[in-house]
């Protein structure tokens, strides 16, 4: 019992703490988006999402929710090995990424209202614990992409078979 009650003062400090720091810096959270992504979803009802939270500040950040047009709604899975969790919320670290990629963190849009193609713009809005919320344009690409910077082989055994 005591050592729950401790517990429970001790995140309290913390939070408290975390506040002060901000107020004595800029204006909180300094977040860009990059590297959004939805490979074409082989389901009728189900798509994942994938992108780069950059925050640019030394306070941290929570993505909180996320919404969308195309679906109902939109949740935000962790992955390891082979299962998958819901979550509430991530974090995006002080002068750190929140990364969303294949095999890893990643969007799950649910109850499609249409199934999005190869070439189609999703449109999203973020929303954070602390930052406003901000629009993302989600590009559709092929049900197999794959973000091109970790692959340099591939692209030049491609760029080879071309003709
Ligand atoms: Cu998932």
């Amino acid at each position: 019992m005591s050592t729950g009650a401790s517990a429970g003062a001790l995140v309290l400090t913390a939070a408290l703490t975390l506040v002060g720091c901000g107020d004595s810096g800029s204006s909180g959270p300094e977040l860009s988006v990059g590297s959004a992504y939805m490979p074409q979803p082989v389901s009728d009802s189900m798509a994942a999402g994938f992108l780069v939270i950059t925050n640019e500040s030394g306070a941290a950040d929570r993505l909180s929710s996320v919404t969308s047009d195309i679906a109902d709604e939109i949740t935000l899975h962790t992955s390891s090995a082979q299962s998958m969790t819901e979550v509430k919320d991530l974090g995006i670290p002080a002068n750190g990424k929140l990364v969303l990629e294949s095999g890893g963190n990643h969007l799950m849009f649910e109850k499609l209202k249409r199934k999005p193609k190869e070439g189609d713009k999703v449109s999203l809005e973020l929303h954070f614990t602390k930052s406003g919320p901000m629009k993302v344009e989600m590009p559709v690409k092929s049900p197999t992409y794959r973000p091109t910077a970790v692959t340099t082989s591939s692209m030049q055994s491609s760029s080879t078979s071309h003709r």
